[in-house]
């Protein structure tokens, strides 16, 4: 059989279930081909003069790498003529980008972090994109205050990671499915469907440096985990921190484990260190559609009704067993 690419597998998807009208196919096919532009940028490296700090720093007060700015144009520039998008919100931008007068609008809302991780670019390690779908009320002014929505409400989410392959991972809120980049036909084309992550898992993510400000159940669970087949746990754990979400929380749909940036005295003024709406919320949907879980500690992601754009939350997802457990040490 013929390859399924993105566009094929979006029409017949749309033919059998009737959840994809053309604007949101649309959507998902101008972000694909974004990330593709991302891949090819973040491909060419040194040889473009593309690595390195822009000498900026964003909304969130962190140093702007030259490639955060050059992806974040690319999906502005990419979404902003399409007639889809009533308007676009980024971690690189304090205020959502509305669509120019000059273009059509549509009815839906764009989250995006243009380049996850981004502090593993000048070292050669895996980044990605990760992007959220929302509809813009009826009757509401497509501002900050439409954005403001429960990660329930979304639409569709997905990333993409820059590795070895250029992978797009996809959930409309029936299952996830990944999409690899075959860059000689320039398409992506469906490589793994309804992807499900094992309930248990022996394998752990979090960075371990911050162990000193965790507060005492996150302490309680990495030891219990550290103490292996001698601890309560009675078996050995392993351990991997890619420092870009989207590797580490691809690694968890890939072959299940658990991924964990909790609060912590050093960002508990923040409220964390993940931000909600394009980084926690897509996750969540995603790890939930693949059958894992996602809380901040205490409750679902997916149900936290959000104060701000940038709002930061704490963070554990993957294996259904394992973020129970955790989660339940913090409501003890
Ligand atoms: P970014 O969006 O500015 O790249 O920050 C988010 C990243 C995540 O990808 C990653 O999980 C985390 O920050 C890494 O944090 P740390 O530097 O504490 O390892
Ligand atoms: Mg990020």
């Amino acid at each position: 059989m013929s390859p399924v690419t993105l566009s094929r597998f979006l029409i017949e998807e749309q033919r059998k279930k009737n959840v994809i009208g053309s604007d949101l196919r649309l959507l998902i096919e101008v972000v694909a081909r974004a990330c593709k532009s991302i891949a090819s940028a973040i491909g060419k490296g040194g040889l473009t003069g593309v690595l390195g700090s822009a000498g900026s720093d964003n909304i969130q007060g962190e140093a702007q790498k030259k490639l955060d700015v050059i992806s974040n144009e690319i999906l502005l520039e990419a979404n902003e003529w399409g007639g889809h998008l009533a308007a676009m919100a980024s971690e690189e931008m304090e205020h959502p980008h509305p669509i120019p007068n000059r273009y059509p609008k549509g009815e839906f809302l764009l989250l995006f972090d243009p380049l996850d991780g981004s502090s593993n670019i000048d070292v050669n390690v895996s980044v990605g994109t990760i992007f959220s779908v929302l509809r813009c009320p009826d009757g509401m002014e497509p501002g900050e205050q439409a954005f403001l929505q429960p990660g329930t409400r979304q639409v569709c989410a997905g990333y993409a990671v820059y590795g070895p392959t250029t992978l797009l991972v996809l959930t409309l809120g029936d299952g996830v499915n990944i999409f690899t980049l075959d860059r000689e036909l320039g398409s992506f084309v469906l490589t793994q469907e309804n992807v499900r992550i094992p309930e248990d898992t022996r394998e752990f993510a979090i960075n371990a440096s911050n162990a000193r400000h965790w507060e005492a159940p996150v302490k309680r669970y990495i030891d219990e985990l550290l103490a292996g087949k001698d601890g309560p746990r009675g078996h050995d754990f392993n351990m991997r921190w890619v420092a870009s979400m989207v590797a580490d929380v691809h690694r968890i749909i890939s072959r299940g484990g658990i991924f964990l940036y909790p609060l912590d005295s050093k960002t508990a003024a923040k409220g964390g260190k993940l931000r909600l709406m394009y980084e926690a919320n897509p996750m969540a949907f995603i790890i939930e559609q693949a059958g894992g879980r996602a809380t901040d500690g205490r409750g679902r992601i997916l149900d936290i009704v959000p104060a701000g754009l940038h709002q930061r939350v704490p963070v554990i997802l993957g294996s259904r067993n394992e973020v129970e457990r955790a989660t339940a040490y913090h409501i003890a």
